[in-house]
């Protein structure tokens, strides 16, 4: 049961945070197919700055070769970034594709490079504002002109004129007015389509008037045949902070947007232990369910929650995180995106490179980020985690069917059906709850999927769950969920 294009409530994405490309090819063929993930984000592509030693920033944040270098494009080539080159990235693409799994491209077409100059990482000198080969057949330039008419950096955030055309961070602003700008950013977005892309995250969506970014999706071509959405136009999802000035909206006749409302009341709401009333979250932001993309947390979150005094929920918290993931998965309210990490430290190593960031061999761009080891203790690997993958095939299984009679026993639990397809709980609290809960599903036998996905033969990951005259008596760990679903059929789906 396909979605219909820009409604795609049936899948569930997860975000490979600095992945290179082989590891994540690897990924879909090993984990992300056979365990019904649907897609994954993934890295800009294009050649960004290298950064050997960052600055101090206004986060007090300094690292080496760090992650962010990715957000600064010097060039829209696909060769010699820290994720592989153009031919890794096409068998990432192609693989995942037999594994039926979308590639979505972050899409950093808002804006170039800070202030300053250097060599990009396939060996580009860039100038701030001048970008001379930003073409491999160095048909096309970027220079002065093309940016503006602000030049300076976003100051009046409530002005959004300013917030569109001036430069966030200081970073060179592209002049989307410019049907001469637009072009070379439809080529690279068109280029990506071509080689089987299904879908982007467009960044810093906001600093981009809609009516350009309409303008530059409506010149896109369709996914090519043998893409996940072969002749449909790719999927789109905005990553906009609504608020007064330009909310969520704003951005929704071209795709999904990303929900940071939402976000922050769940992210809360399990750390303190108040998700009762979770079960029907209404239109957060204004975004309905189907507009939606849903995260307890990324990679920015993670790493600057704690200076921006957040109540923050993050793998470093542990089990609560995980049961929070397990709750959007559940939930029929948007899109989940699951966050996948490398390990970092907290208050001091915000800005650090992913593993390997060290440049090797006289590889100017800081070495190709190592290959993914979820068994490591470098990365990870939230996605994995047999709660959070157990609710992935809940998710499948319950496909569109709503959530109903959803109850509560005190601040920390919570329960819900999806329809007569299945019933989630969720105990946000540090004691076992002895739970009974009435339900739709049919009697019988089912596997609890919080304990993780089915074997390939079907079996259980853990214990067998009864339901009988519409009851549930179970078990539910301090920190831990109940799942039971049948695979939906018919209208619900
Ligand atoms: C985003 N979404 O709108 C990304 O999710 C976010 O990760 C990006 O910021 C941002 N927008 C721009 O694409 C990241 C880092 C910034 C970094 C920026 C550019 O969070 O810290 O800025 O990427 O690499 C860095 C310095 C700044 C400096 C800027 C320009 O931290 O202090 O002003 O570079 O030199
Ligand atoms: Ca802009």
């Amino acid at each position: 049961d396909e979605a219909e294009t820009g409604d795609h409530t049936d899948e569930v994405l997860v975000h490979l945070f600095q992945w290179n490309w082989n590891s994540i090819a690897a990924e879909c063929a090993e984990y992300l197919g056979p365990n019904g993930y649907s897609g994954v984000q993934v890295a800009p592509p294009q050649e960004h700055v290298v950064v050997p030693e960052s600055e101090e920033d206004d986060r007090g944040q300094v690292g080496e070769y760090p992650w962010w270098q990715d957000y600064q494009p010097v060039s829209y080539q696909l060769d010699n970034t820290r994720r592989g080159d153009a031919d890794d990235f096409q068998n990432m693409v192609d693989t995942c594709a037999e594994h039926d799994v979308k590639i979505y491209v972050d899409a950093v077409i808002n804006h170039m490079t800070g202030p300053g100059d250097g060599v990009g990482s396939n060996g580009t000198e860039w100038e701030q504002y001048s970008y001379p080969d930003l073409f491999g057949d160095g048909t096309a330039s970027f220079d002065y002109d093309d940016f503006g008419p602000c030049w300076r950096e976003i100051e009046d955030w409530n002005d959004r004129d300013e917030v569109q055309d001036c430069e966030l961070l200081e970073l060179a602003d592209l002049n989307t007015a410019d049907p001469d700008v637009r072009a070379p950013v439809i080529d690279y977005l068109a280029g990506l389509v071509n080689m089987g892309v299904s879908g982007f995250r467009v960044d810093a969506a906001k600093h981009i008037q809609e009516e350009h970014l309409e303008a530059m999706i409506d010149a896109l071509p369709a996914v090519p045949d043998g893409y996940p959405g072969a002749g449909e136009q790719p999927d789109f999802f905005h990553e906009v902070y609504g608020d007064a000035t330009i909310p969520y909206t704003a951005y929704t006749p071209y795709g999904d947007v990303t929900n940071f409302d939402h976000q922050a009341n769940v992210a809360q709401s399990f750390r303190e232990g108040q998700i009762a009333d979770l079960g029907d979250v209404g239109t957060p932001g204004g975004l309905a369910a189907n507009e939606a993309t849903v995260f307890v947390d990324n990679h920015d979150i993670q790493r600057d929650g704690h200076s921006d005094g957040k109540e923050l929920l993050t793998y470093h918290d542990g089990e609560r995180h995980y049961l929070a993931t397990a709750y959007l998965l559940a939930h029929d309210y948007g899109t989940p995106k699951v966050m996948s990490s490398y390990d970092f430290e907290l208050d001091g190593g915000e800005a650090e490179g992913p593993p390997n960031h060290e440049p090797q061999d006289g590889n100017p761009a800081g070495a190709l980020t190592a290959d993914t080891d979820c068994d490591s203790e470098d990365w990870i690997c939230e996605h994995r985690a047999p709660m959070v993958t157990g609710l992935v095939t809940f998710s499948n299984h319950v496909g569109a069917a709503p959530v109903t009679s959803a109850t509560s026993a005190g601040d920390g639990r919570l329960a819900f059906d999806r329809g007569e397809v299945g019933l989630a709980a969720f105990n946000a609290t540090g004691e076992a709850w002895e739970a009974t809960l009435a339900t739709n599903l049919d009697d019988g036998e089912y596997c609890d999927l919080a304990q993780g996905p089915l074997g390939a033969d079907g079996s259980c990951a853990g214990d067998t769950v009864t339901v009988a005259d519409g009851e549930v008596h179970a078990q539910i760990p301090a920190d831990g969920a109940l799942a039971l679903a049948t695979p939906c059929e018919g209208d619900q789906c």
